[in-house]
């Protein structure tokens, strides 16, 4: 190795923890409402973890257990409210104690906009 490559090799290093750790993030257990989507759409979490939505989109919005728009009797958010103007009414937390997968749904937006989302529970 020449010595012009070792900065090189640094920044390498450096970029690559970079983007490591934003993967890392992505990771969290933090489901944005926006628009008409979930996001990320498909979210992957450890038995005993809480995902978070948080409604950052201007309309009204559920987190409702199911498939093909219809709820399966598990959790539910109702309605979650825009954020900015109510805070604590902006969030929904549920927490996943068992492995599995857990499709969901918004229940205004589910059919037409296919307002949908899965929970993998590792
Ligand atoms: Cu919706």
């Amino acid at each position: 190795m020449n010595n012009a490559s070792l900065p090189l090799k640094f920044l390498f290093v450096f970029l690559s923890l970079s983007f490591y750790t934003a993967v890392s993030l992505s990771h969290s257990a933090e489901v944005a409402i926006k628009g008409t989507k979930f996001v990320p759409q498909t979210i992957e979490i450890k038995a005993g973890e809480t995902v978070k939505w948080t409604n950052v989109s201007k309309g009204l919005h559920t987190a409702t257990s199911g498939k093909n728009c219809e709820p399966d009797n598990g959790w539910d958010s109702k309605m979650i409210r825009q954020q900015k103007r109510k805070p604590k009414q902006s969030v929904y937390s549920h927490k996943f104690d068992k492995p599995g997968t857990y499709p969901y749904f918004c229940k205004p937006h589910c059919e037409g906009y296919e307002m949908t989302g899965v929970v993998i529970v590792k």
